[in-house]
């Protein structure tokens, strides 16, 4: 194939419905709560006294209205952590919340939770741990009908499910019992009869684990990716495989910084789209330690997360866990709520765009129908886009905003119906002298790319798409003023970016 031959094949490949709808909302909260909350641990081996889990205060509602307030759409909660303990009534086990003292063996969370998304107009999605180390019958064939009459508890019996997480950790070997062949396919059948609306995530067909647990975003991510098995075995290996781990050190583990350049894609001949997805804890375990109460994570960091991966075209997935009362801790709630507000006052003046110019455009699509949108996702209409009539080796597009103004960020989709096409840009802003100087240099686009840079006074701004595939198709752009109380989060200073990422 010709490299022509082979741009065409790469931008055939587009998202599912399933997966364009998930990356529209991009930001879901992650619920770790379960035995393991009562016991100060974050993974137990399935022998933990189920009268231990006894919340004195369990309020779903509180956990459904803070995440909404937070930003979020959806929440993917713990049915079953890996030992095994069910959150629900099942009639699979005894290991479950029915032997707990909780509402004398009563309860049931994921039906508490239901009940208050379903009031507040939130998402519901499950996690059911494919590593059990409860059963019995974990390590034969027969597993895998428990696993799936689990699944069908889940998928049946309480309503919409948005999303099922199916998590690679396994450490089987290490408590001396035989490796579970999981029959994935199996599952993602159950799931596609049952939900066919659900999203399949981490080792799953729709979305793709970014590959560490630190918060961390590739700079150009690219949702076209060689058809490999990223979706089970390599999941597992990297994914954390003991209790005390640190989180942080995988990240140095992960299996590259470019899945998808044109480079990296020349050896393959099949190609899927797999979004990435960053999961990452508000805290420094997956579930709640008291001990960690100081240790919840920056309101800047947590905006640094949302731009560079929410805003850096992956979805993000932020885990905060219920404390021993069966709430969000109030040491949470402050973070969640200040974060809020500075991404709320961060995108709260989109400057208003007087007018644009870009090469000719193809009939109908116009760059007007890009230019005339603020954050307010609700005003903006995805079948209207952009694109030039004809290819060219750069594409510039200038606007002219309708008054001088201090900017520091543009927000920029692509037409993702079209497949993921920008490979890098630039955005210059024009100077008091009338002289244009780069602010911002960015690799991909792809659903959502927050561009961030230090604060400019200026009146014209220009994109550049400096090399694409085929020419582009861009379906949003907004320009935002600085806000002092919504300013730009600062990198984390620790941590050095680029070596996150760093081939094996
Ligand atoms: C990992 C698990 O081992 C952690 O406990 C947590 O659930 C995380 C999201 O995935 O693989």
């Amino acid at each position: 194939m010709n490299e022509r031959d082979r741009l065409e094949f790469y931008t055939s490949v587009t998202p599912s419905v399933v997966q364009k709808r998930i990356q529209r909302s991009g930001f879901n909260a992650f619920i770790h709560y379960g035995i393991n909350t009562f016991a100060g641990k974050e993974w137990s081996d399935g022998t933990l006294s189920p009268e231990i889990f006894n919340p004195t205060n369990q309020d779903t509602e509180q956990w459904v209205k803070v995440l909404k307030f937070a930003g979020m759409s959806g929440i993917i909660f713990t049915a079953k952590h890996h030992d095994g303990f069910c959150m629900w009534q099942t009639a699979t086990t005894d290991y479950s919340i029915k032997s707990s003292p909780y509402k004398e063996g009563k309860g049931d969370i994921m039906a508490e939770l239901q009940a208050a998304c379903k009031k507040h107009g939130m998402k519901l999605g499950v996690y059911l741990s494919p590593w059990d180390r409860h059963s019995d019958k974990y390590g034969t064939p027969e597993y895998n009908d428990y696993y799936v009459a689990q699944l069908t508890e889940l998928l049946t019996g309480y309503g919409e499910i948005f999303a099922v997480w199916l998590d690679g950790a396994c450490g089987a070997e290490a408590d001396g019992k035989s490796k579970q062949t999981y029959d994935f396919e199996r599952y993602y059948e159950v799931i596609r009869k049952l939900q066919p609306n659900a999203v399949i995530s981490n080792c799953g067909p729709d979305v793709r684990w970014v590959g560490n647990e630190g918060g961390f975003a590739r700079e150009g991510e690219w949702s076209v990716v060689p058809k490999i098995d990223f979706a089970t075995q390599n999941i597992i290996a990297g994914s954390q495989q003991s209790e005390g781990q640190n989180m942080k050190r995988q990240a140095l583990d992960m299996t590259g910084e470019d899945l998808g350049s044109r480079e990296m894609l020349l050896p393959y001949d099949e190609f899927v789209w797999l979004p990435a997805e960053v999961d990452v804890s508000v805290r420094p375990g997956w579930f709640y330690h008291k001990s960690q109460d100081g240790r919840v994570r920056s309101v800047n960091n947590l905006t640094y997360i949302y731009y560079t991966a929410w805003g850096g075209n992956s979805l993000l997935l932020l885990n905060v866990p219920p404390d021993v009362t069966g709430r969000i801790n109030d040491a949470d709630v402050d973070k969640l709520v200040r974060f809020r507000d500075r991404v709320e006052a961060a995108f709260s003046k989109p400057v208003p765009i007087d007018g644009a110019t870009a090469p000719e455009h193809e009939a109908g699509n116009k760059i007007k129908n890009v230019t005339r949108y603020g954050f307010d996702k609700k005003s903006y209409d995805a079948l209207s886009y952009y694109t030039p009539l004809e290819e060219a080796d750069s594409y510039e597009i200038t606007l002219k905003l309708a008054k001088t103004a201090k900017i520091d960020k543009l927000r920029l989709i692509e037409n993702v119906a079209y497949s993921q096409r920008v490979e890098s840009f630039r955005i210059e802003a024009k100077d008091k002298t009338g002289a244009f100087g780069t602010v911002y240099r960015g690799k991909t686009i792809g659903f959502n790319r927050i561009a961030y840079f230090k604060p400019v006074t200026t009146n014209e701004v220009r994109l550049v798409i400096e090399s694409s595939r085929l020419k582009p198709y861009i379906e949003y752009i907004a320009v935002y003023e600085h806000v002092k109380n919504g300013r730009n989060p600062l990198p984390p200073v620790r941590v050095a970016l680029k070596k996150l990422f760093a081939k094996k």
